[in-house]
């Protein structure tokens, strides 16, 4: 569309004065710039040959969208151009007849349906839905060429990454809408959240990792967002950087395994880690353990998964049910790398300890909710747990015990089940995204060796900000049935 041209401008003197106003010389054939002074510095650069300077093309103050002009200067004194501007009429409207509001709601439209289209392509009956795309401010910029017009240009995060969509300023309509960030889709099998949840079957059993009929069924085709291309299980949001048996490699990012294979664990650590990040950011928080989080995978041989603060590593455990086979216990671990990322040393209490169990317990709870159709919320690792209990439902903890500070034993696991029952309470009194937000957000103004009382006290005062009284209300209730607050 828009001309790009290169020119090799030879030696400096004369060419390149000083700011840029200079014309380099016609392009045949194009509109003559409207203001072809409208060049805005934005960035400088050096190399091992020269010097490299970057800038905007904008007309009337406002960005040209793609319009771009570089300028190399090499050591030597040579000056190469790159003209990437587009014409734009010196005519052009530049006040907006659609209110920016009402250009992200567009933009956020065509985004959501765009990553719903693209989602349908996984397994069309769990399908969660997804919530809606979330945006910065809409800024106003100008489009070149021969469409040239004046544009809102919306910046969009939705579960296919980040998206940039342009709508028309004067009609409202969309006129450009992709995505911009690099990241790579891969495909993948999964239990979601666990094989017992999702078949509504308590019988079923290990028998020492092998493959069988009733397991297989449970597997679940889904797509690996995020993926940074490299074949890896390495993306935006996970790393898997150690793993029994060595780690998974696909070419065409294609992870497909059944059970018996070690490397299935690795694809479930990959894909539900990625699902609640993608949660947490959709709730607004950008900071929240926001990186490729370390997991060494089945590289543990007792039953146990624990989260490492020295090397912000989590490692998965295979005793009994391999750990990772169950979605609840990579999000129990999940939950501590949030509370450590979040607050520098968590942890150096013993209630601050049972805090951090209830909300890694609450928080496998909660993931799981959209994937569980209802069926036993509360009862937490519902599959690796058949390794360990023999009473049914199956549950390592539970969310909705009636323990209450009268209970405290001192042990973070048990005592634990007070906090996560509060949580619990609090994400059916104000629903779960509403709840997830007060939570997380609350967490920020723990202290490392916070009590019960302190934290519960931040809980209140997050979903008064939050949500106002009435919710206060409700979480301040969730916190007293427990005997947390008087
Ligand atoms: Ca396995
Ligand atoms: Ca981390
Ligand atoms: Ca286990
Ligand atoms: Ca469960
Ligand atoms: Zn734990």
């Amino acid at each position: 569309m828009a001309r790009r041209r290169r020119a090799l401008v030879g030696v400096v003197v004369g060419v390149v004065v000083g700011a840029l106003g200079v014309s380099v010389g016609g392009v045949a054939g194009a509109a003559p710039d409207a203001n072809p002074d409208g060049l805005k510095l934005i960035k400088t650069k050096s190399s091992l040959l020269g010097e490299h300077y970057w800038y905007q093309q904008t007309f009337k103050g406002l960005p040209v969208v793609n319009g771009y002009y570089a300028k190399h200067v090499t050591k030597g004194g040579a000056v190469e151009i790159a003209d990437g501007r587009d014409a734009v009429p010196a005519d052009l409207d530049v006040n907006a007849r659609i209110a920016p509001a009402k250009a992200t709601e567009a933009a956020n439209a065509a985004v959501t349906a765009r990553a719903n289209r693209a989602r349908v392509a996984g397994p069309p009956k769990d399908m969660v839905k997804q919530p809606p795309a979330t945006s910065g401010a809409a800024q106003l910029a100008v489009v070149g060429g021969p469409n040239a017009r004046l544009v809102w240009n919306v910046t969009s995060r939705s579960t296919e990454g980040v998206s940039r969509s342009l709508v028309d300023a004067r009609t409202g309509s969309v006129v450009e809408s992709k995505v911009i960030s690099d990241n790579i889709d891969g495909r993948g099998s999964v239990f979601d959240p666990n094989p017992v949840v999702s078949e509504q079957n308590e019988q079923l059993t290990d028998l020492n990792d092998r493959n069988q009929d009733a397991l297989f069924l449970a597997q679940k085709n889904v797509i690996l967002r995020n993926l940074d291309g490299s074949g890896n299980l390495n993306g935006t949001f996970v790393n898997i950087k150690e793993a029994k048996g060595g780690l998974a490699h696909s070419k065409t990012n294609t992870f497909v395994y059944q059970r018996q294979n070690d490397k299935f664990e690795q694809v479930m650590v990959y894909y539900h880690v990625n699902q609640t990040q993608e949660y947490i950011q959709q709730l607004g928080f950008t900071e929240v353990n926001n990186e490729s989080q370390d997991f060494s995978v089945d590289t543990y041989a007792g039953d146990n998964s624990f989260y490492d603060p020295s090397a912000d590593m989590i490692t998965m455990g295979e005793g009994g049910v391999d750990d990772a086979e169950d979605a609840e216990v990579i999000w129990h671990e999940y939950g501590h790398a949030i509370q450590d990322d979040i607050v520098p040393g968590y942890g150096e209490s013993a209630q601050a300890g049972a805090i951090g169990e209830g909300f890694g317990d609450y928080w496998a709870v909660t993931m799981s909710v959209p994937v569980s159709k209802g069926f036993e919320l509360p009862c937490v690792m519902d599959w690796d747990a058949t390794s360990y209990t023999s009473t049914e439902p199956h549950c390592l903890r539970r969310t909705d015990g009636n323990k209450t500070t009268d209970d405290i034993v001192g042990q973070v696991h048990a005592d634990g089940e007070i906090w996560s029952r509060a949580l619990w309470d609090i994400h059916q009194a104000l629903g779960r995204n509403k709840a997830n937000k007060v939570i997380l957000e609350a967490t920020f103004f723990y202290d490392p060796d916070t009590s019960f009382a302190a934290a519960a006290q931040d809980t209140v005062q997050a979903a008064r900000l939050l949500y106002g009284k009435a919710a206060a209300a409700q979480v301040t209730k969730a916190f007293q049935d427990r005997k947390i607050l008087p």
